[in-house]
């Protein structure tokens, strides 16, 4: 960050970001060679630097989207790399699973909105009636730490399918019981290993993992597989999520 070498408007907008926001932030912003297309402009305030650098993580998104394929997919490890101790990791402070939300299972539904045909609740019974399959995939988290995992669970395109989800909107957005947010793209929402997860490790989902739902997408970056979900929402409205707002790059593909 005090290389001298960052441009100007980099470091002006990475200024007003937290220290972990800003590390990958720059790195972003640097990667896809948009490092040269920077290296003249510096005399832009720091406010107009901001803007076009928001600007350039639409244009990332857009990029990003464009590459990806639908049809690859993310490596699946043997039951040996299994990861254990798996860690955890939580936007809140102290990044402590004893701050996880508690949940009851019995009274708790998943609630289905936006441009669905069945917008009816969802209970974990009847979650565990739909077809499940099993993955063992790596998560990555931007913080610098990286895990393999076992997950099980229904694979979210059925799921839209099942509540006739409109598969020609944009999004789909993740609303958790803790307040956190996060938002896929409609490919990457119909993937074949992205996952309603219910299971890890051939167990119910330990509170701290997300239980009793969480979206398990290994072409994504840990912070895109939100812990207790409570409503899926589908729709053409960008809804962003709570690192994105901080500058992480939306997409955030592998
Ligand atoms: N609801 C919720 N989901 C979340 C988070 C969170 O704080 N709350 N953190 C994200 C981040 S940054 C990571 S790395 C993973 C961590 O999941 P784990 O605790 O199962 O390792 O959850 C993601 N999903
Ligand atoms: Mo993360």
């Amino acid at each position: 960050m005090s290389d001298p070498d960052t441009p100007y408007i980099l470091r002006e907008a990475a200024k007003r970001l937290d220290l972990p926001t800003r590390r990958l932030f720059l790195r972003n912003a640097l990667g896809l060679g948009t490092l040269g297309l920077l290296g003249g402009c510096k005399v832009i305030d720091g406010l107009s630097a901001e803007q076009m650098l928001s600007g350039m993580n639409d244009f990332n998104d857009r990029a990003q989207a464009w590459l990806f394929n639908p049809s690859a997919l993310a490596r699946e490890y043997p039951e040996s790399a299994i990861t254990r101790p798996f860690p955890f990791n939580s936007f809140y402070t102290p990044n402590s699973p004893d701050l996880a939300p508690v949940i009851e299972a019995a009274g708790w539904v998943l609630n289905v909105t936006g441009q669905v045909e069945r917008t009816a609740d969802w209970t974990l019974p009847q979650l565990y009636a739909l077809p499940q399959f099993t993955q063992i995939t790596r998560h990555i988290c931007i913080e610098g730490w990286s895990a393999i995992g076992k997950w099980g669970g229904v694979r979210l395109s059925h799921f839209l399918k099942v509540v006739g989800a409109d598969t020609r909107a944009k999004y789909v957005t993740f609303r958790c019981d803790d307040e956190y947010v996060t938002s896929i793209d409609m490919a990457t929402a119909l993937h074949p290993q992205t996952q309603l997860c219910l299971w890890m490790d051939g167990r119910i989902l330990e509170r701290r993992h997300g239980f009793p739902l969480k979206l398990r997408v290994p072409t994504k970056l840990g912070f895109k597989n939100a812990k207790h979900v409570g409503e899926i929402e589908v729709g053409n409205d960008y809804t962003g999520g709570y690192w994105e707002t901080y500058g992480y790059n939306w997409y955030s593909g592998l």
